[in-house]
């Protein structure tokens, strides 16, 4: 685990799904996540059915995000859910042993409740300003060391929220392992490539 993409139909067509996340996956992604806030059910499960097997093929762990259910009923290996989407057992009942199960936090305290609670892997921000989640009020990067330490010695914890290649030196000078990148890599003009570099900065030196 260190590079998790997400294919955010907000930046991606549905039409294009396919080719943006066989592009993700060429560039190294080690998770991936269709994400598609405002989109009807049944329109996220026909997209997630179509990057289900691309993700099987590279052998990168498919997740669904905020619907449990859907993630249910096509077999992903797993779901991502949100600090108000209620408790991890029904979600875990549902899904079956395991699948992958993710909560984003935003506070210390929340991605503490969240490794105490049995989940797999925390998503922890946003750190900086995005366009992604409008509105959000920015963590900074003053606890990343902190959560890293204590959460990530036990589950992954991704680093996300206005993460560019950029600034990904200092967010891993930040004490950050892991990170989500949504609008760098999609917005990219080729986003094979610029998967490939997040990728390369993500993974440590040999
Ligand atoms: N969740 P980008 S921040 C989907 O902090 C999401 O929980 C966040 O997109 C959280 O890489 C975020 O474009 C947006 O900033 C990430």
């Amino acid at each position: 685990m260190r590079l998790y993409a997400i294919l955010d139909l907000g930046y991606v067509a549905p039409e294009q799904a396919e080719s943006a996340t066989a592009a993700l996956l060429a560039g190294g992604a080690d998770l991936l996540q269709l994400r598609a806030k405002g989109h009807e059910p049944a329109a996220i499960e026909a997209v997630a059915r179509r990057l289900l097997p691309l993700c099987r093929a590279a052998g990168v762990p498919f997740i669904v995000n905020d619907h449990p259910a859907i993630a249910a009923s096509i077999g992903a290996d797993g779901v991502h859910i949100g600090q108000d989407d209620g408790a991890l057992a029904p979600v875990r009942a549902l899904l079956g042993s395991g699948k992958i199960i993710g909560r984003s936090t935003h506070f210390p305290e929340q991605a503490r409740a969240a490794l105490a609670e049995g989940f797999d892997y925390i998503g922890f921000g946003p750190l900086f300003p995005t366009p992604t989640k409008p509105g959000r009020p920015a963590v900074g990067l003053a606890d990343l060391a902190l959560v890293q330490t204590e959460v990530g010695s036990k589950i992954p914890v991704f680093a996300i929220g206005g993460i560019k290649r950029e600034n990904l030196p200092t967010v891993l000078a930040s004490g950050a392992r892991n990170a989500v990148i949504v609008s760098d890599l999609l917005t990219a003009s080729d986003i094979e490539s610029a998967t490939r570099e997040a990728k390369q900065m993500l993974s440590p030196a040999p």
